[in-house]
Parts: C-alpha cells; sequence; structure tokens
C-alpha cells in the first residue's frame, strides 16, 4: 500500500518495521511543508502585512484539519511538541486542583511520557498513584480498574493503545468508570491516533494526546485536544507572548483557548506539515489503514509464533491489538537481534521501549519490537520472519559468522575479540570484599554491569564483573576486566571512551556506545572520576 509515496523507503530499499518511534513521512507532507517555507512563512497572530496573515490561516486551517480529524472543535485543539509534551502541559495544569490524598490511576502499561509527569505532580501535592494491573494475557484488569476508580479518584490517565503489547485499551469504559466519580479522564493515543478511526465524542474522555511524527506528520507538533468546558476552566503552564489577553507591570490575563496555552511562537511548519499528513491519511482512510495493518499483523504473529524459542509479548490475534508485535527469543538479547536485523536492511526497536515498570513486570530486559504501517507489505513482514526464522536455525547470534566461509578482516575482529569474551566472559564474578563495587545500567535498554576492583598498594590486583545485556555490554565488560588488572589507580582514572574502542576493535554505532561504555562509566562512577 503507497509505498511509493515514501522518497525515504525507495531511496533506502529499507523494510522499516520501527513505526512506533515515528514513522517514514510521503512525499505530500514533504512538499507541503518545503512550500510553507518556499511562500508562506512569517509568524503568526501578530504581523498585519499579507505574509503573516497567510501564515495565521494556514496555522488556523491546522487547528480545524486536527478537529475534524478526531471529532472535535479547532479551539479544542491545543499545538505541542508531541505527546510528551501534551501530557506535561495536562499534568502541570491539572495539578493545581489536586489535594493531599487525592488519587491519580493509571495503568501498568503506561510508556515514561504517561507515567513520569503524574508521579511528578503526585509528589509535588501529596497525591497517591494507583496502578490498573496488566493480566496475564497483557490485556487490563477491568475488574481491579472498577476497584481502584472510588471517590479518591481526581485523574485518571490511560494509554490507548500500548507500544510495547500492542494491547488497545477500552478508554470508553474507562472514561465512563472515571466520569461516575467525577474524575477527569486522560487518553494517551500516541499509538492509538495514526492507526484507528478516533472521535472523541465516541471515547468521551476529558484529553487525549498524540504526536504528528508517528502519524506521516513531522517530528516537533502533537496535540493536546480537551474538552472545552475543561479547557477554560484550566490554568495554563507556560506563559509568554500569544497566550495573553491583557498585561500589566504586575499582573497578566488570558486568552481564549486554545491560544492561552500555545505560549511563544508555534511551530507552525509542524502544524502545516501535521495537516498534510491527515488529509494524506483520510485520503486513503483511516478504516483502511486499520484494516491493512490489522490483517498484516495477523499474519506476522501466526507466522512468527510458529517458531519454536520465540514469545510473543502481548495479546494474541484479534481485534483490540494494534499493529505492535514485541518478543523474546530464548537466550538472545534485543540488542542483538535488532542488529542482524538492521544487517538484513530491517529496522526494528529492541529495548525497554520507554516501558520499564511494565518490562520489570513482565520479567523481561527488554523485548524486540516491530510495528507496522500502512506501507508494509506482505513480503517486508516475510523478510522479516524469515531473518527471525533463520536465527533461530543456526542458534546464534553470530550467524554470518558461522555462516560465511572467508570473513571480513572485520567478522574476525568480531569472532575473535567481541564474541569471544561474550561467550567466555574473564572474571565474570563477585568480589564481596573488593575496594571499588560499582554498577552502571543503560537506560535504554536496562543493560547493567558491576564492577569490582580489588586495589591494594594502589595498584588494581583484581578486578572482576557481573552483570547481564548484549553482546557488546557484556564482552566490552569482559575486555575491560582484563585490561585494568595490574593497572596503578592513577593509570585506571585517566582511561577514557577511546581505550575502551581500542579494546573493542570494530567500530561501535552511537547507540550501542551506551552499551560498550558501560564498564568504564562504572569505574568512573565508582573511582568518583569526572565522565568524559
Ligand atoms: N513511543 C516508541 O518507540 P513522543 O516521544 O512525545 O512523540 O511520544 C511519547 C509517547 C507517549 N506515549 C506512547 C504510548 C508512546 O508510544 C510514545 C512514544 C516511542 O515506543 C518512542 S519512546
Amino acid at each position: 500500500m503507497r509505498k511509493d509515496d515514501f522518497p525515504i523507503l525507495l531511496n533506502t530499499g529499507m523494510i522499516y518495521l520501527d513505526n512506533s518511534a515515528t514513522s517514514q513521512k510521503p512525499q505530500q507532507v514533504i512538499e507541503a511543508i518545503t512550500h510553507f517555507y518556499e511562500n508562506s512563512n512569517a509568524n503568526v497572530h501578530r504581523g498585519i502585512y499579507r505574509l503573516s496573515q497567510q501564515a495565521t490561516v494556514l496555522y488556523e486551517k491546522a487547528h480545524e484539519i486536527v478537529g475534524t480529524f478526531i471529532g472535535a472543535s479547532p479551539d479544542e485543539i491545543i499545538f505541542t511538541s508531541g505527546t510528551t509534551d501534551s501530557l506535561n502541559l495536562l499534568a502541570r495544569s491539572l495539578s493545581w486542583n489536586l489535594q493531599n490524598g487525592d488519587e491519580i490511576v493509571l495503568t501498568e502499561m503506561e510508556h515514561h511520557s504517561n507515567l513520569v509527569p503524574w508521579q511528578q505532580i503526585a509528589k509535588e501535592r501529596g497525591a497517591v498513584l494507583k496502578f490498573i494491573p496488566v493480566t496475564a494475557e497483557y490485556y487490563l484488569d477491568m475488574k481491579k480498574a472498577r476497584e481502584l476508580i472510588t471517590s479518591k479518584t481526581k485523574i485518571v490517565s490511560v494509554v490507548h493503545m500500548s507500544n510495547v503489547l500492542g494491547t488497545i485499551n477500552p478508554v470508553h469504559e474507562i472514561a465512563q468508570l472515571a466520569h461516575e466519580v467525577g474524575a477527569v479522564c486522560v487518553v494517551d493515543a500516541a499509538q492509538s491516533v495514526p492507526h484507528l478511526p478516533i472521535n472523541v465524542q465516541e471515547l468521551d474522555c476529558d484529553f487525549l494526546a498524540f504526536s504528528g511524527h508517528k502519524m506521516c506528520g513531522p517530528t516537533g507538533i502533537g496535540v493536546l485536544y480537551g474538552k472545552k468546558e475543561l479547557l477554560r476552566k484550566l490554568v495554563p503552564s507556560t506563559f509568554g507572548g500569544g497566550m495573553i489577553r491583557e498585561v500589566s507591570f504586575n499582573d497578566a490575563t488570558w486568552a481564549d483557548v486554545p491560544a492561552k496555552f500555545e505560549a511563544g511562537t508555534p511551530n507552525i511548519a509542524g502544524a502545516v506539515g501535521l495537516a498534510a499528513a491527515i488529509e494524506y491519511l483520510q485520503a486513503i482512510g483511516m478504516k483502511n489503514i486499520w484494516q491493512h495493518t490489522h490483517s498484516l499483523t495477523e499474519y506476522a504473529l501466526t507466522k512468527l509464533s510458529a517458531i519454536e524459542g520465540v514469545t510473543i509479548i502481548g495479546p494474541p490475534k484479534g481485534d483490540n491489538r494494534g499493529a505492535v508485535i514485541s518478543f523474546t527469543m530464548n537466550g538472545l538479547h534485543p540488542h542483538d537481534v535488532s542488529e542482524l536485523l538492521d544487517k538484513e536492511n530491517i529496522a526494528v526497536r529492541g529495548g525497554h521501549h520507554c516501558t520499564m515498570p511494565l518490562m520489570k513486570k513482565l520479567g523481561v530486559q527488554g523485548t524486540t519490537r516491530a510495528s507496522l504501517y500502512l506501507y508494509t507489505t506482505k513480503e517486508d513482514v516475510d523478510a522479516f520472519v524469515n531473518v527471525i526464522q533463520n536465527i533461530v536455525s543456526v542458534g546464534s547470534i553470530d550467524k554470518d559468522i558461522v555462516t560465511t566461509e572467508n570473513l571480513t578482516e572485520e567478522q574476525e575482529i568480531y569472532k575473535e575479540n567481541i564474541l569471544d569474551h561474550y561467550k567466555n566472559p574473564r572474571n565474570k564474578k563477585e568480589l564481596a570484599e573488593a575496594a571499588v563495587i560499582s554498577k552502571e545500567v543503560n537506560p535504554l535498554c536496562g543493560d547493567e554491569i558491576t564492577l569490582y576492583l580489588d586495589i591494594e598498594e594502589r595498584k588494581i590486583v583484581e578486578a572482576a564483573f557481573t552483570g547481564k545485556g548484549c553482546v557488546i555490554s557484556q564482552a566490552s565488560a569482559s575486555l575491560f576486566a582484563e585490561y585494568v588488572n595490574g593497572l596503578t589507580v592513577e593509570e585506571v582514572q585517566e582511561l577514557q571512551q577511546r581505550n575502551i574502542l581500542d579494546l573493542l576493535k570494530i567500530p561501535i554505532s552511537h547507540t550501542r556506545l551506551k552499551c560498550a561504555l558501560l564498564p568504564l562509566r562504572a569505574l568512573q562512577k565508582g573511582m568518583e572520576v569526572p565522565v568524559c
């Protein structure tokens, strides 16, 4: 479906299955943004000249197009920089109504963006967080939800479609429960708006947040929808130009919604790009997009779950799950699986997907996640499943090393150095009495290293490590522990990033650098050396 509209897919030939992170942009959106900058760029709501009028009309029109898309009126649409910004804005503004002991109900499957802002305001206002549990089948426990939402509840904030599990939550039912006790219902729709026909009147939520970049629009533009009567009552949380009615030296009053919540020069080109993205999606039809990704997801789930050693982390096939397929593979780290897929020009995400508490609850360090969109084809899914099948057949992450006869120099080093240290780690043990015991975690994927240094007369007499993670983090720790043995305290304090890279001897990508540097960071933390 429509792959030809997406220049990046044609230019790179890539199979792009990381759509939950961000979607690719069609030519139509790229052109709308270029056209705006080439023909209509000026600040909005300020200039009397025609160009400014033209930019203002386009910006206002974008509110209208977004409103129509989700069944809201234009003045219920606040432009933000994305879902995270929308939820932070809302949390800050709602916090003024909270009292000590009030309760905020979330779910166990929230993205950090719909968790951390509420944690912060709960701490400030003495409110209490409650979590609707996730069942063993990866759905919300609605029986528990009914018990948790009580007269103490003031805010219920839930994700519509989980970015890890794909679960689609019954937000209409949750909104009803919230309203029965006089609470407001907030929906994190970052993953659902790009995939499903959404109507806020039907959902009856009070607020809804989403990002432009996950739905064919540009980055840096997002939306907070709010019911008009609630937005009117809500206090703004960002102050400055464009959001005021009248200002004196000591006081100010606020403009009407949505301007009240759009302080400063907005992302005008972003709004124009988002409007173009919505028009693009509407021309295809949201029902068609849902049907397309839904049937491909069913197909992918059937094929993937048939592979021995692959465990799907999410509900089985069915209408209440979206095009997000998370899985684990026996004994393989998601980073390593993702890197193998990348070698075949297939992009997926591996890690905790900004849902650390959910990962902990599920008892996994992370998952590999393939997320589909309107341009994904059956051939893309087949190619992806084939690579996974191959990895399983070879039974290890070193597929290309095992199956290639004439290795390149880099592959030789990878085999001799990295894989050897990963499979046969040196000094992997605890030193309970060590002078330095220091743990470091990679927040991207949850990989962790604890470094132990036994020091006598300012010399490292024994170095060891424990931990878990991908090939790179574990090999790096093993190489590092071996290397620092026998060095003086002064020498190890001098160690830097380039020393680690010298030890690894292969190019390390930007994302995996964090994995590679874990032992060095643990050392710097343990010895209180400034990080450089
Ligand atoms: N999830 C993912 O790879 P921003 O970054 O503000 O556009 O969206 C934040 C966000 C909020 N809620 C949900 C359910 C999300 O999935 C996301 C973004 C991406 O899963 C990036 S971490």
